[in-house]
């Protein structure tokens, strides 16, 4: 479901596209080249390549210092984090997850074993909704897996409260939401334990990569065994485990990205901002913005398209744009439950119906963003959105 078309294509009347290069969501970000390939010689010449290396170590401790949790573990990827997650924190049975998030928190949850049960999001924030969480909490739920989404904070209080009425873990996934926080409280500080991810498309990328964060230091020594084969610190096997390790490279590359996340954090408000100002004056469209007390780090920009207003269906304004070399995404439709595995079993996976996440599913584009796009073809994205809404034939 989450494609992409790779290929510059054409404008509808024959004409050249607005961007004679392809902008992308999620195109990488490499602040500092000359400092990276240094890291990635100091590396070779050193022999050590993975396997608890010297780079990965740093990529921990800078990653403890920034989000301020007391225990950072590199993994491999964001979903190689959760899966470790939430075997080491125990969970059985059903889990409780958003629909609206990408198939890898879904996923993860399934490959262990375990019954990812979708609960509605907030259509507002993107987020559970902690009233529908409850109604699916039954003998069989041993966790909470929330959301980050777009890098706003769960409702971290209420899940709290429902958490410990219930004796239930909660664990977040915060791969969108490195630097984020609620009412100066960090994201990877809020929950059990929570992932974040490095994949390439993320504002601060490690090639592939993620971690654990948890203030837990049982829970962080049980995720350190689990993501190295169940070793322990004699090198004799204490539990089950798999190879969920960073890799030197990875952390390379990650270690150098964080060294300019200020800075890329301001590039991504910058666009922010502009698509703000650009998209103000279209009725039926806006910019979802962070709420009252919280620090987004603006990785990505999401446009809302409401066709009851705007009378063009989302999908006529991503198809004129993808004609103009605009490859907008549709993050993250259809949600996980209508897709093939978790819709042939929804009486399992979809208790209750979710009209919170069918309404955004039809109505997000999160557009192209980041360093990688100038502030000034932000502008013209703008204009390109204006353009479809006055010119897409009606409807999808
Ligand atoms: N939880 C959540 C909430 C997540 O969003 C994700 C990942 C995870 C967990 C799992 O974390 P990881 O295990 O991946 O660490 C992309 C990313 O692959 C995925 O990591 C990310 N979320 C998701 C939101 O976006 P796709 O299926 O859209 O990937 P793809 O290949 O279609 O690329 C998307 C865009 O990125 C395209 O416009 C092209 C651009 N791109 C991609 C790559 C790989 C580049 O410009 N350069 C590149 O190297 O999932």
């Amino acid at each position: 479901m989450q494609t992409t078309t790779r290929e510059p294509a054409a404008a509808p009347t024959g004409r050249r596209p607005a961007f004679d290069r392809p902008l992308h969501v999620g195109t990488p970000n490499v602040p500092d080249r000359r400092r990276l390939f240094e890291r990635i010689g100091e590396a070779l010449d050193r022999g050590w390549l993975t396997n608890d290396g010297p780079l990965v170590r740093e990529f921990e401790e800078r990653l403890r210092a920034y989000t301020g949790a007391t225990h950072v573990l590199a993994t491999s990827n964001g979903t190689a984090a959760l899966e470790v997650l939430v075997r080491a924190r125990g969970l059985t049975g059903e889990v409780i997850v958003p629909s609206f998030t990408y198939v890898a928190t879904a996923h993860a949850l399934q490959w262990q074993g375990l019954t990812p049960v979708f609960a509605d999001i907030d259509p507002e924030t993107g987020t559970l909704d902690p009233e529908h969480v409850r109604r699916l909490v039954t003998p069989r739920t041993s966790g909470i897996v929330g959301v980050h989404l777009w890098g706003r904070p769960c409702r971290h209080d209420a899940l709290r409260g429902i958490a410990d009425e219930h004796g239930l873990a909660l664990l977040y996934d915060a791969a969108h939401a490195l630097g984020c926080s609620l009412d100066g409280r960090a994201v990877g500080t809020l929950g059990d334990g929570e992932i974040f991810s490095f994949h390439a498309t993320k504002f601060i990328n490690a090639f592939e990569g993620g971690a654990v964060a948890t203030n837990d230091p049982e829970l962080a020594e049980r995720v350190g065994r689990m993501r190295n084969f169940g070793f322990g610190p004699g090198r004799e096997v204490l539990t089950h485990g798999t190879n969920a390790k960073m890799n030197e490279i990875s952390a390379a590359m990650g270690l150098t990205a964080l060294e300019h996340i200020d800075e890329i954090v301001a590039a991504n408000t910058l666009r922010h901002e502009h698509y703000r100002a650009g998209l103000a004056g279209l009725p039926g469209v806006r910019l979802r913005a962070p709420g009252p007390g919280e620090r987004n780090n603006h990785q990505y920009a999401v446009m809302e398209i409401d066709e009851r207003i705007t009378g063009v269906h989302r999908d006529r304004v991503l198809a004129a744009l993808h004609a103009e070399n605009v490859f907008a995404q549709k993050y993250f439709h259809p949600g996980c439950h209508r897709m093939g595995p978790y819709a042939a079993r929804s009486e399992v996976h979809t208790p209750l119906p979710l009209p919170g996440t069918e309404a955004l599913a039809e109505r997000v584009l999160v557009l192209p963003s980041g360093p990688a796009v100038a502030p000034a073809e932000v502008d013209r994205i703008c204009e390109l959105v204006a353009h479809a809404l006055t010119t897409a034939p009606a409807h999808r």
